[in-house]
């Protein structure tokens, strides 16, 4: 047993260096055995998973099968109608997936992935993916993954899927990550989606939903929400702080209305926001300061207005900020500025006033842009004309007390100047960003 198990580690290893090129250095040479680069591995040990599971690994995990033999397979029959009535549906395949279509073994198909069914010695159709196929012809979404009981992943980016989501997906207890960006949905925002209880990636984005978001979508249990780039309506309901979600899109719709001062509930999640693009308006609700984790918040490109409040000093992990293209006034706050993490804070095309020493230190670093602003004395300003008439109005903010609360000890960095070079900080790396691009079709 022992020598069989020894051999076991040695094909792992070296499938493990062989696959992931890590240099092999031999510590001991007498000892080490001539290691050729090894033939394409013909043995894998059963108990090494080739990829991570496509189950959610917290529930008991049965190893995996192989694809050209998984053993009896879970929902065959229903599966196999399902796909063949999809495969006559679509009209157009350049990239021949259906050509793989055939015979009894569904692991085999392209854009199918089997793994073993949690807690059952059987393969299922744990995953779909179809991202980029850019299939045509009538894709009813609804019908084909209702068919799909075991499915744990649903990627179908840049396909002609559309159709109503009829009922819940409640039925499908392992489906976790849902990615229907940029396919042809229409009408309000599929409700039923929020059906299915264990969803921690939803990508909505890029379809013509309208309408208003239904009230518990913020109440909706997900770690990512995409569904920027739609035509969603009205206001942003005002329990939105109750979201879980860490990336969150809402950018390039049609909301109306303010951020809700609920916002500042989102505090031990959220991570990045993308207000942008919309039609927001009145001011910032100061409990925006309370968002101590974010690293990116973007309202760019709205009708907001009023002043930052001092609280933005707490954003102690802030790395962009984007306010550009409102009706913000008043003076950059200094805490803003003086923030350690600052690394692109984007507040041009306002009605800004004044800026203090940190900021003007800030903007020669280049991490702060005032440009299109009523600075006196700064360069690429507004006319006088446009100040004297944006101010020709009475500017208020509801809630005005409140701009000056300051609702943490400021972040440590903020008390003093920083000297150092920042040329070795390493840029940020957003996710949130990447949602704002269109798949290709
Ligand atoms: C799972 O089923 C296969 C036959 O399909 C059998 O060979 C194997 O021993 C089973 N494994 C476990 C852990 O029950
Ligand atoms: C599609 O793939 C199938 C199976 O791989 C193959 O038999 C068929 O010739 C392909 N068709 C086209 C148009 O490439
Ligand atoms: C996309 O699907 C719709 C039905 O939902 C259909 O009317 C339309 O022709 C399809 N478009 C293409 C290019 O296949
Ligand atoms: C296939 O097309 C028919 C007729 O247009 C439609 O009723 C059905 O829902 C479609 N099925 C799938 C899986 O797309
Ligand atoms: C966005 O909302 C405005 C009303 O605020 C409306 O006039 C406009 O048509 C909407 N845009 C779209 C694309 O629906
Ligand atoms: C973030 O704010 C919460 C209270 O809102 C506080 O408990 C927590 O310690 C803060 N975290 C950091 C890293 O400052
Ligand atoms: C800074 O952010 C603004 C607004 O999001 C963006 O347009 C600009 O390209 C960014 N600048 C850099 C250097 O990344
Ligand atoms: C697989 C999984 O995580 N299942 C969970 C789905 O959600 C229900 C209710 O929220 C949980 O009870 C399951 O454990």
């Amino acid at each position: 047993m022992l020598p069989h198990l020894l051999f076991s580690a040695f094909l792992f290893l070296n499938t493990y260096f062989f696959r992931f090129g890590v240099a092999q250095t031999c510590p001991r040479p007498p000892t080490c055995p001539t290691i050729s680069p090894p033939p394409r591995p013909t043995r894998t040990v059963s108990y090494v998973r080739p990829r991570p599971p496509l189950y959610n690994p917290s529930l008991n995990l049965l190893p995996r099968q192989p694809n050209n033999n998984p053993g009896p397979l879970a929902n065959r029959a229903r599966i196999l109608a399902i796909t063949q009535e999809l495969k006559r549906n679509i009209t157009f395949d350049p990239q021949n997936y259906t050509g793989t279509w055939v015979g009894n073994n569904y692991c085999l198909f392209k854009g199918f992935l089997c793994d073993t069914v949690p807690d059952r010695n059987i393969t299922g159709l744990a995953g779909i993916d179809f991202n980029g196929a850019r299939f045509r012809g009538n894709l009813n979404f609804y019908r084909f993954i209702a068919n799909l009981p075991d499915i744990a992943i649903f990627h179908a980016n840049s396909n002609n899927f559309s159709g109503v989501i009829n009922r819940g997906l409640r039925g499908l207890r392992y489906f976790y990550e849902i990615d229907l960006s940029n396919n042809k949905f229409m009408g309000g925002f599929p409700s039923n989606v929020l059906g299915a209880t264990n969803l921690s990636f939803v990508d909505l984005r890029f379809n013509n939903y309208l309408g208003s978001v239904p009230r518990s979508l913020f109440n909706f249990d997900t770690d990512v929400l995409f569904i920027n780039n739609n035509v969603f309506s009205q206001t942003i309901p005002t329990d939105f702080g109750n979201t879980p979600a860490l990336y969150l899109t809402l950018a390039n719709n049609n909301f109306t209305g303010t951020i809700p001062r609920s916002i500042g509930a989102a505090s031990d999640t959220m991570t990045e926001v993308l207000f942008l693009g919309n039609k927001l308006s009145g001011c910032l609700p100061f409990e925006i300061g309370y968002l101590n984790r974010s690293t990116v918040f973007d309202v760019g490109s709205n009708r907001l207005t009023g002043p930052i409040p001092q609280s933005f000093g707490c954003l102690a992990k802030l790395q962009l900020l984007n306010m550009a293209h409102n009706k913000f006034y008043g003076s950059v706050p200094e805490v803003l500025c003086r923030l350690p993490n600052a690394f692109n804070f984007t507040l041009s095309n306002n009605y800004f006033t004044q800026v203090g020493p940190q900021c003007r230190r800030l903007i020669r670093l280049r991490r702060l842009n005032v440009n299109r602003n009523c600075i006196m004395g700064l360069p690429f300003q507004r006319s006088a004309a446009d100040c004297a008439s944006f101010f020709s109005r009475p500017r208020t903010c509801a809630r005005e007390s409140t701009f000056n609360i300051i609702p943490c000890r400021l972040p440590a960095a903020s008390l003093r100047t920083r000297t150092v070079s920042q040329e070795d900080e390493v840029p940020p790396t957003p996710k949130s960003y990447n949602a704002l691009v269109k798949p290709p079709h």
